[in-house]
C-alpha cells in the first residue's frame, strides 16, 4: 500500500507547484485550466490520459469548451501520494502558465 505524503511533503509540493490548491481535507489537490480552444483543450487532455495509462493513477476531471478542471487523488491511499505529485509534475511541465484558469 502506497503511503499518504507527510504534511511537510504536502506543503513542498504545494509550493513547487503553487498552481495547485488542497481540498479542506487535504485529501486531494485540484487545478483549473483554460485554453485557447477545445482543440487546444482536448489535446492536453489527451497527454495527460496518455501519461495517467502509462502511471496506471488517472485524474478525476471535467472539460467544457476550453476549460478542464483537474483534481487528483490516490483513491488506495485515500488520500495524497507521490503519484499525485508525478502526475502533477508532469501536468505542469506541458502547460503553459496562461493555461491558469
Ligand atoms: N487512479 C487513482 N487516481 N488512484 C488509484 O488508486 C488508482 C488509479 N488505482 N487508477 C488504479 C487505477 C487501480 O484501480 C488499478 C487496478 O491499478
Amino acid at each position: 500500500m502506497i503511503e499518504k505524503l507527510t504534511a511537510n511533503e504536502l506543503t513542498a509540493l504545494l509550493n513547487e507547484l503553487p498552481g495547485w490548491k488542497t481540498d479542506d481535507s487535504a485529501t486531494s489537490i485540484h487545478r483549473s485550466f483554460k485554453f485557447a480552444d477545445f482543440n487546444e483543450a482536448f489535446g492536453f487532455m489527451t497527454r495527460v490520459a496518455i501519461k495517467a495509462q502509462e502511471m496506471d493513477h488517472h485524474p478525476e476531471w471535467s472539460n467544457v469548451y476550453n476549460k478542464v478542471e483537474i483534481t487528483l487523488s490516490t483513491h488506495e491511499a485515500k488520500g495524497l501520494t507521490s503519484r499525485d505529485a508525478k502526475l502533477a509534475r508532469f501536468i505542469d511541465s506541458i502547460t503553459k502558465t496562461s493555461a491558469d484558469a
